[in-house]
């Protein structure tokens, strides 16, 4: 495989590998395994700008955890041996059981090429439709919206269209933290021309904090609001006639059904948990500005009514004619790099390639395309359905490919016991030890961002280059080479020659035009006949791209559908009650923080990231969590249908009461308890078959250690046996948080000691035992080694100034002296990271603040830098200078 030149300048231009922003970066390689990473300043997503997450992906492209040789069942062997023993189980398997009894998983984050391999050798040479994706998890409500309203998955919409709104409603997106620069550009809007935003969210978000109003909906409310929405837009003649009778069907059934039951606006205001002078504003607002977007993420799209509330929201764009517009236009925000290149390559079990359904007459066309009479004529299995079928024995061997579902899926016990009974399990990533990896009997170490050649596509449809700056560590391959050896292997090696990814992405681009005739949107027939070198140079592009044509920034302006009538489909979408569980009274949502990304395999690498969220936490109402007793900082138990976590409280006032938040970043890598999925309920949406992760029923209560503590250690720990355990990168080392729920439970004291005694060894401690307190640290000549700290009733010094000492090398007198009381001499605590990107620290702030008499965002910039990147920490900054302005006023 060549790698792509680097650029006069010695830096190379790819893509982020995090979110749907998809930002073009510029990696500048430096020594060894390092390089400078830059945004691209000439890449239309982001225009030169990173957030925290693509800032530091530098941070994360070492050798730490990296997965880099084949392993069957524990045992290193060589590639020819594990894809000889891949061919023989899967074919195996399929001669006895057919082809339905194996699958694959795979993932938004493989790249396009990858991603369509794997597609054609499931569904055309195989001949199963069991390949889906943690896609189904993420976008398959919205495509499943998409394709009842438009007649094919598409986004209208760009992200210029955020620049020249009037008014931008967010819908279920935490977009501050989960889309920071795509948030940034429409901060930028904001400033120059008074964008309204309206952020819809049961809690209170950092995206709320520069919204103009925010509507803290009733979970699963969405549908009653927009339907409500719809009615008042006809009644209040907000719609547009002539659009709708022009280019749209089915208007008067929809309209009846959201009317159902309908009754007074304050009515529905109570129905979905508002103030009704907030939803007359927000009814207003969407009435009388031409120009609005609404977005929509996973709070929309991992709902049991996920599909109907994309349709719900769809409908008042199509009732105002508001899509693919300037300005306008309802826009699904996609979570993963290539969340939208999987949907383009058929990666979900419902969908053939190049957005081809499942048809006589599409089978047919994929057929000859693809040269092959294996092909499946109906879907397959959809994610949580999938992991079903292994726990019940009908899929016997399955590939799962850049996904953690050990995880990620809902109710994960139930998941991780079907790993366990499926009888083949491979896994391709490319660090070793996920919670995944336990399972798998094969491990395949895959190339990582930074090391593989291929394209991705973002939210607004733009395909963008992942181009190659690093060597490809160990027996590192790309996932496309990996499926490809596997289809030679089983018999199908002429549909597999492939060269590399150009030679791929030319075949998906032929496949795209191949009959399309305009019969299909998605057509990307001008990059077929791309040369090696055209496609080393390819710019970002958005489809389509038909033969002789540009890409294409909107779709749909002038009101052509890719419809059977032509005309964009109103859908009826009709609410239905759901009732409380006494035995479970409270709501459990999840989703992300700012700085991690998902189950942390990567970003969880980084010490700047990890920085700013110590524990797995859960946000908690005062009166909920007043009510149980539970105080900021305590343990608590949280308990479902399905299993059980421990997280660390955190009142919040932002919550709904009733709702408690956890993010979904810890597994059992990290956390003993950690791990939200084993919590969640497999309820699914029954056309899209996208999980509800965002409404478990739960209960919650408080726990009550014997001891806690935090351990600081140049090495990992073997955790096993810790009641409750946590750990996070420091510089040069790691901190543990650890706490004792029940007597007889193993204790750190131990620990704080462990290994073998090295020369220059040197221990001190302080021990209190009427307060069951402990306090040592191990020095090797003068250097910090480790250091535990233990108290029997909580109290425990800051964590942030002792794991500073693990990277300042020798320690001097005054820092020995202090060294177990946990605080530096002039006692003054360091403060949490703010701003990642900058690595400014909340006390570096605060004295700023006091000492310049700082009053904006922009000041505390000026004079720190934090908050001067991605800007996604500017809300934290505001609220230090209110505090401190609190404090003045005082
Ligand atoms: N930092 C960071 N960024 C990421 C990721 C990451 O892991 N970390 N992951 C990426 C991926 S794959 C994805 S899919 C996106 C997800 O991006 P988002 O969808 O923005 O993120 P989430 O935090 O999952 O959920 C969004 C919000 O939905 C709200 N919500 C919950 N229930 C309801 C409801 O009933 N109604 C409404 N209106 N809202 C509700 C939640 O409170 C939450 O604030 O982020 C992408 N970007
Ligand atoms: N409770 C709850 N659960 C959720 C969600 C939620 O909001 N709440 N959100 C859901 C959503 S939207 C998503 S997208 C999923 C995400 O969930 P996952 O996909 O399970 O999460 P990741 O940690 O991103 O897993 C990606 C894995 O691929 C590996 N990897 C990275 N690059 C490559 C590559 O090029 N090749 C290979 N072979 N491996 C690679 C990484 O090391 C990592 O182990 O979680 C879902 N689960
Ligand atoms: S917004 Fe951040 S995570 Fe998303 S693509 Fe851009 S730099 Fe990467
Ligand atoms: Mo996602």
């Amino acid at each position: 495989m060549t790698k792509s030149a680097p650029t006069k300048t010695g830096s190379t231009k790819t893509t982020c590998p995090y979110c749907g922003v998809g930002c073009g970066v510029s990696a500048q390689r430096a020594t060894g395994r390092q390089a400078v990473i830059a945004g691209d300043d000439t890449h239309p997503a982001n225009y030169g700008r990173l957030c925290s997450k693509g800032s530091m992906l530098g941070e994360t492209i070492g050798m730490e955890k990296r997965l880099l040789h084949p392993v069957h069942r524990g045992k290193r062997i060589g590639w020819c041996e594990a894809l000889d023993e891949m061919a023989r189980r899967f074919s195996d398997t399929i001669e006895r059981h057919g082809p339905d009894a194996v699958a694959f998983y795979v993932s938004g984050q493989l790249l396009t090429e990858d991603y369509y391999v794997a597609n054609k050798l499931m569904k055309g040479f195989i001949g199963s439709g069991n390949i889906d994706t943690n896609s189904r998890l993420c976008m398959s409500s919205a495509v499943a919206g998409h394709k009842r309203a438009f007649g094919e998955d598409v986004v209208p919409g760009c992200y210029e269209d955020f620049e020249e709104a009037d008014l931008v409603v967010l819908v279920g997106s935490n977009t501050a933290w989960c889309h920071p620069i795509l948030y940034r550009r429409l901060l930028e809007a904001k400033e120059k021309r008074g964008t309204r935003i309206v952020v819809i969210d049961p809690r209170r978000t950092a995206t709320c904090d520069d919204a103009d109003l925010h509507l803290a909906v009733s979970p699963g409310a969405d549908l009653a609001l927009f339907n409500t929405l719809f009615c008042e837009l006809h009644a209040r003649g907000a719609a547009d006639t002539a659009f709708v009778s022009a280019h749209t069907e089915g208007l008067d059934d929809a309209l009846a059904m959201a009317a159902t039951g309908r009754g007074s606006l304050a009515s529905a205001a109570g129905a979905c948990g508002l103030d009704e002078n907030d939803l007359e504003t927000f009814i207003r607002w969407f009435a009388e500005t031409e120009r609005t977007v609404t977005l929509f993420s996973q709070g929309i799209n991992q709902s049991e009514k996920g599909v109907d509330q994309v349709n719900a929201i769809i409908n008042c764009h199509l009732l105002t004619g508001r899509v693919g517009r300037p300005g306008m236009g309802p826009f699904s925000m996609t979570g993963q790099p290539n969340a939208m290149g999987g949907r383009e390559v058929g990666g979900l079990a419902g969908q053939l390639a190049a957005h081809l359904e499942f048809s006589g007459e599409a089978c047919d066309l994929l057929s000859r395309f693809w040269g092959t009479d294996r092909l499946t004529t109906k879907p397959g299995r959809k994610a949580v359905d999938m992991f079903d079928a292994m726990a019940d024995g009908k899929i016997k061997a399955v590939w799962i490919m850049a996904t953690n579902p050990a995880v990620s899926l809902p109710d994960s016990n139930r998941v991780r016991a079907a790993l366990e009974r499926c009888e083949f399990v491979v896994l391709s990533d490319c660090v070793e030890g996920t919670d995944t990896a336990i399972y798998a009997d094969m491990l395949l170490p895959a190339a990582a961002w930074g090391e593989k050649n291929g394209t991705v596509t973002n939210s607004e449809r733009r395909i963008s280059r992942q181009r190659a700056f690093l060597d490809r560590p160990g027996e590192a391959r790309p996932d496309w080479w990996m499926v490809s050896e596997l289809a030679r292997r089983m018999g199908f090696a002429d549909a597999f020659s492939y060269d590399g990814p150009a030679d791929i992405f030319r075949e998906h681009a032929a496949l795209s035009a191949f009959e399309n005739n305009g019969s299909r949107v998605f057509d990307i027939g001008a990059l077929a006949g791309l040369s090696e070198e055209d496609y080393d140079a390819l710019q970002p592009v958005q489809w389509p791209i038909r033969r002789n044509a540009a890409g294409s920034a909107r779709l749909f302006g002038l009101g052509e559908f890719p419809t059977a009538t032509g005309r964009a489909k109103f859908v009826g979408t009709p609410v239905s009650a759901s009732s409380p569980d006494r035995n479970f009274p409270l709501v459990l949502n999840s989703g992300r923080i700012r700085d991690q990304w998902h189950t942390m395999t990567r970003t969880g690498l980084s010490v700047t990231l990890s920085a700013n969220e110590l524990e797995p936490f859960v946000e908690i109402h005062p009166d909920d969590a007043r009510a149980r007793n539970i105080g900021d900082g305590h343990l608590v138990r949280l308990e479902t249908e399905q299993g059980q976590a421990v997280a660390r409280a955190r009142i919040a006032p932002g919550q709904r009461r009733g709702s408690l938040f956890m993010p979904i970043h810890w597994s059992d890598m990290n956390s003993a308890a950690g791990a939200v999925g084993r919590l969640v309920h497999p309820l699914t949406d029954p056309v899209s078959g996208q999980p509800a992760f965002k409404n478990t029923n739960v209960r919650l209560g408080p726990l009550e250690p014997v001891w806690h503590a935090f351990f600081l250690t140049r090495t990992e720990i073997a955790t096993a046996g810790f009641g409750y355990w946590t750990r996070r990168r420091i510089e040069a080392g790691y901190l543990y948080e650890l706490a004792g729920l029940s007597d007889g439970e193993r204790s750190p004291e131990m620990d704080a000691l462990a290994g073998p005694p090295l020369e220059g060894d040197e221990v001190i401690e302080m021990r209190d035992d009427t307060l069951g307190s402990l306090r040592t640290a191990r020095l090797n000549q003068g250097r910090l080694m480790s250091c535990l700290m233990l108290s029997g009733n909580g109290r425990l010094p800051s964590r942030d100034w002792l794991a500073g000492l693990f990277a300042s090398g020798v320690l001097d007198d005054e820092m020995r002296r202090a060294l177990l009381s946990g605080q530096s001499a002039s006692g003054k605590p360091q403060g949490p990271v703010v701003c990642a990107c900058m690595g400014v620290r909340a006390d570096t702030i605060v004295d700023a603040i006091a000492e310049h008499a700082l009053t904006n965002v922009k000041e505390v910039g000026e004079c720190t830098g934090a908050g001067t990147n991605c800007g996604s920490c500017r809300a934290d900054i505001r609220k230090l200078i209110d505090e401190r302005q609190r404090e003045e006023a005082a």
